[in-house]
C-alpha cells in the first residue's frame, strides 16, 4: 500500500505530511495513515509540536466524494479529528489552495493555522446535498462567529485568505515558504497548553441579524434540503454543548449521504470532471492553436457579452460593427459592466480599467485580419449570416478559427459561404453571455479536430462548461427547449393555463416555466423560428404563438404575451386576453377543456424531452448523456438537485417512460409521437442513460 501520509521530523518537530493527488482528498487510507503518524508523534517524548501539510498545490480539498456511495468505513474523520484536537502537544495546520469541507474541518481541529496568499476557505457541503459532517457547523462558529459561520456553511461563501487572518481562522498569512513558517509557528507555541476551538464560547450575537440573513439566504436555495438542516445544525452550535451538536451535526450528515438529492448533486459533481477530463485528452490527441486575439462581429447584448466574456479570462477583443450606432451601444454596454463591477466591490478601479482596454472597438470588417479567433453575433438569420463569413473569409488570416454564435441555424450552411469550412464552428452562448455558464461548441462533419480542441480549451479559460455538440436544428438546448415548448403549447389546447404549467415547472425546481421564459426570450424569436422550419400538422394548428405575434403580444419587450407585465415589472400576471385566446381555441378546434393534473403536465413536458434526448444520443449529436445533462444544467436552470433530464428519467424508471409515451401515442395519434428505439431497448433491458 503506498504511503499518502508520512511522518517526518524537523528536530523536536513532527511533520505529517499528506500526499494523496490530485487534491488530497480525506480517502481512507489517508485517514488511517494519519492516525497512525499521529499516534507514533504524540507518543515521542522528543516531539514538541506537530504540523499536518499537504504536498501539492493544494491543502486537503475535502473527504473523498468517491466514497459516499460506499457505507461508512473507519476511522471515521470526527475521530481522528479528535486525536488531533485533544493533543497535549500543539499541532500547527500549514494550509495552500483549496481549503474545503474536511480540509477545513481538519484544519479548526488544529491548535493554530498558517496559510500561504492565495489559499480560498469554504465549507461547501450543502453544494453536494450534504451538511460538514466533521464539526464545521460546531468549531467554525466558535472562531468566527455565527454570521460567518452562516455564509459559509448555509451560503457556501469562499473567503480568502487575507479575511480569513482579518476573522481569526487563521493565525499566521505568509506569501511563501509555507512550511518553514508553519515549523517556525510550532517552535513557538511548542509546551503552551493547546488552543482548542471546542473549547471557546459562541461569540454574542443578533439572532435577529443572523436569522433575517438566513431567511434571505435559504429563498436563494430553493427545493434543496440540505441548506436549512446545515442552518438547523449550525444554530445547536449556540445552544448546545460542543459534544452534542457535534453528535447531532454527524447524525443529520450520515443521513445527508445516502439522500436522493446527496446522489444526484455527486453525479452531477463527476459529470462535470468527466467533461473536463474529456476536453483535456482531445487537446492532447489534437494539437491546439494559440488564440491571444480575437474579434467578435456584432456589437448587440450577445456580442458585447461575448467581449466581456473574454476581457474577464484576459484575452483582448475586437468589437467589430458596422454600423456606428450599434457599436456606440456596444461601448457604453462594455464600460457600463465595469464600471458596475467596481461599484459592487467585484473588481478594483485598476483591475476594470485593465480589462476595458482589452477591448477594442471598430467599424470595418477588415480589421480582424489579425485576429486567431472571429466570432460572429450578427442578426439570426441565414443569408445575413452567409453574407458575413464570406467576407471574414477575404479578411481573415490563414489558421484563423471562424465561429458563428448562431442559436438555431445551419453551421454547414454557414460554413459553406466560405472556402474553408473546415475552420467554421458554432460557439453558441447563453444569454448573458458573461455570466451564462454553458456554451455548445457545436462540430459539423467537416470541422478539423485542432479547431474542435482549441475551442473547447477557450471554453474552459474563459470559465465556460463547454459542450461539443453536433449540428442539428437547435442544436441540444434549444432542440429540447423546442419540444418541451410545443408540448406545453398541446397542454394549453386541451384546457391547461399558462399560470398551471409555469407554475408546476417551477415546483420541480426550474427558474421558470416554458411561457415565462418564452415571455422573457420573446414571442418574435419563437414567431421566426416557426415561419423557419417545417411543422407537423399536429404542431402547425396549435398556432397560439402566431395568434399572440399578430396580436403584438411579443412577450416582455412588448409589455405583454403569455402574461401582461406591469411597468418595471418582470413578473408577468393573469391576462383575460390570453385566457379567452385560449377560449376561442379551443371552440375553434372543437375541443372540450378538461382539467389536467400536476403530474400529467410534469410527466408531458419532461418525458417528451427525455425521448427526444434518446433522439440525440442516437443520432451521436452528443458523445453521452452526461453532456445532455449538463447542457441544461448550465444553460436551462435544470435545477442541479435532480441530476439532470437523464438521470432524472433513470431515476422515474425508463419503463415508466415509455409507457407513458405509449399512453400518449394511443391517446393523441395525430401528433406522431414515436418511442425512440434507443429509449425502448434501455427500458426493455432495465438499463439507464447514466449509470454506466
Ligand atoms: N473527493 C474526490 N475526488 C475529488 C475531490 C474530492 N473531494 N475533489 C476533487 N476531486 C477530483 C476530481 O474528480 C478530479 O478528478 C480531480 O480531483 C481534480 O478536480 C466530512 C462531507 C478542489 C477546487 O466539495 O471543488 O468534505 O477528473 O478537476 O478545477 O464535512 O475539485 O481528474 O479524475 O475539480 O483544480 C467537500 C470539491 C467534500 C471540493 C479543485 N469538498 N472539489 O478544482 O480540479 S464533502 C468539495 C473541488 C466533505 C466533510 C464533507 C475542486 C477543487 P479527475 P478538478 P480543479
Amino acid at each position: 500500500m503506498n504511503s499518502t501520509v508520512v511522518l517526518r521530523h524537523e528536530g523536536e518537530i513532527a511533520l505529517l505530511l499528506i500526499d494523496n493527488p490530485p487534491v488530497n482528498a480525506l480517502s481512507r487510507q489517508v485517514r488511517e495513515q494519519l492516525l497512525e503518524c499521529l499516534h507514533a508523534a504524540l507518543a515521542d517524548d522528543a516531539v514538541t509540536a506537530l504540523v499536518i501539510a499537504c504536498e501539492g498545490k493544494t491543502f486537503v480539498a475535502g473527504a473523498d466524494i468517491k466514497e459516499f456511495d460506499l457505507p461508512l468505513q473507519p476511522p471515521q474523520l470526527p475521530d481522528v479529528l479528535a486525536l488531533i484536537e485533544n493533543a497535549t502537544k500543539p499541532v500547527v495546520a500549514a494550509v495552500q489552495g483549496s481549503v474545503l469541507g474536511g480540509g477545513l474541518e481538519l484544519a479548526l481541529a488544529c491548535h493554530r493555522r498558517i496559510a500561504e496568499r492565495g489559499a480560498r476557505f469554504a465549507l461547501p457541503e450543502v453544494s453536494l446535498g450534504l451538511i460538514p459532517g466533521a464539526g464545521g457547523t460546531q468549531r467554525l462558529p466558535r472562531l468566527c462567529g455565527m454570521q460567518v459561520a452562516l455564509e459559509m456553511v448555509v451560503g457556501g461563501a469562499r473567503i480568502s485568505g487575507e479575511r480569513a487572518l482579518q476573522l481569526g481562522l487563521i493565525d499566521r498569512l505568509v506569501a511563501d515558504q509555507l512550511r518553514a513558517g508553519a515549523i517556525a509557528l510550532a517552535r513557538e507555541v511548542a509546551g503552551q497548553p493547546p488552543r482548542r476551538v471546542r473549547e471557546q464560547q459562541v461569540p454574542e450575537y443578533d439572532p435577529a441579524t443572523f436569522s433575517e440573513r438566513a431567511t434571505q439566504l435559504l429563498r436563494k436555495l430553493p427545493g434543496q434540503e440540505a441548506p436549512p438542516l446545515a442552518l438547523e445544525a449550525l444554530e445547536q452550535a449556540a445552544r448546545l454543548p460542543f459534544d452534542a451538536g457535534m453528535a447531532h451535526e454527524r447524525e443529520v450528515f450520515i443521513a445527508r449521504r445516502q439522500s436522493r438529492q446527496a446522489h444526484a448533486l455527486r453525479h452531477v459533481f463527476f459529470a462535470e470532471r468527466d467533461l473536463a477530463s474529456r476536453a483535456r485528452a482531445l487537446g492532447k490527441r489534437a494539437p491546439t492553436r494559440p488564440i491571444e486575439h480575437v474579434a467578435v462581429i456584432g456589437a448587440g447584448m450577445m456580442g458585447s457579452g461575448i467581449a466581456l466574456c473574454l476581457a474577464n479570462a484576459g484575452i483582448p477583443a475586437l468589437l467589430v460593427d458596422t454600423q456606428e450606432q450599434a457599436l456606440q451601444r456596444g461601448r457604453s454596454v462594455v464600460e457600463g459592466y465595469f464600471q458596475g463591477s467596481v461599484e459592487k466591490g467585484k473588481l478594483d478601479a485598476a483591475e476594470a480599467a485593465r480589462r476595458t482596454a482589452l477591448i477594442g472597438f471598430a467599424t470595418s470588417l477588415e480589421r480582424v485580419a489579425d485576429a486567431d479567433l472571429i466570432i460572429e453575433a450578427v442578426f439570426e438569420d441565414l443569408a445575413i449570416k452567409q453574407d458575413v463569413f464570406r467576407q471574414l473569409d477575404q479578411f481573415a488570416k490563414p489558421g484563423a478559427i471562424l465561429a458563428t454564435n448562431t442559436s438555431y441555424l445551419d453551421v454547414t450552411a454557414i460554413a459553406s459561404a466560405t472556402t474553408r469550412p473546415g475552420e467554421v464552428i458554432g460557439m453558441h452562448f447563453f444569454s448573458p453571455a458573461q455570466v451564462m455558464k454553458l456554451l455548445e461548441v457545436v462540430r459539423t462533419s467537416q470541422v478539423a479536430p485542432e479547431v474542435l480542441a482549441s475551442v473547447l480549451q477557450l471554453g474552459a479559460r474563459l470559465g465556460k462548461t463547454a459542450i461539443a455538440v453536433g449540428n442539428c436544428y437547435g442544436f441540444v438546448g434549444n432542440r429540447l427547449l423546442a419540444v418541451r415548448e410545443r408540448e406545453a403549447g398541446f397542454l394549453l389546447e386541451e384546457g391547461a393555463s399558462p399560470q398551471e404549467v409555469d407554475r408546476v415547472i417551477r415546483s420541480f425546481g426550474f427558474p421558470m416555466g416554458p411561457f415565462e421564459l418564452r415571455d422573457l426570450s420573446g414571442v418574435d424569436i419563437a414567431w421566426r423560428n416557426r415561419q423557419a422550419r417545417e411543422l407537423s400538422e399536429a404542431e402547425r394548428r396549435c398556432d397560439l404563438i402566431e395568434q399572440l405575434h399578430a396580436a403584438g403580444r411579443l412577450g416582455q419587450k412588448s409589455g405583454a404575451g403569455y402574461y401582461r407585465y406591469e411597468q418595471g415589472q418582470r413578473r408577468g400576471v393573469e391576462d383575460e386576453f390570453v385566457s379567452d385566446l385560449l377560449a376561442e381555441h379551443r371552440r375553434r378546434r372543437g375541443i372540450t377543456p378538461r382539467s389536467i393534473g400536476d403530474d400529467e403536465i410534469l410527466q408531458r413536458c419532461l418525458f417528451v424531452m427525455i425521448n427526444e434526448a434518446a433522439h440525440l444520443l442516437e443520432q451521436g449529436i452528443v458523445d453521452s448523456a452526461n453532456d445532455i445533462d449538463l447542457v441544461w444544467l448550465h444553460g436551462y436552470g435544470f435545477p442541479r438537485y435532480r441530476g439532470g433530464l437523464l438521470y432524472h428519467a433513470d431515476e422515474v424508471g425508463l419503463a415508466t417512460v415509455v409507457s407513458a409515451l405509449d399512453g400518449w401515442r394511443a391517446a393523441f395519434p395525430e401528433r406522431g409521437i414515436e418511442v425512440v428505439p434507443l429509449l425502448r431497448r434501455l427500458a426493455e433491458q432495465g438499463g439507464s442513460f447514466t449509470r454506466g
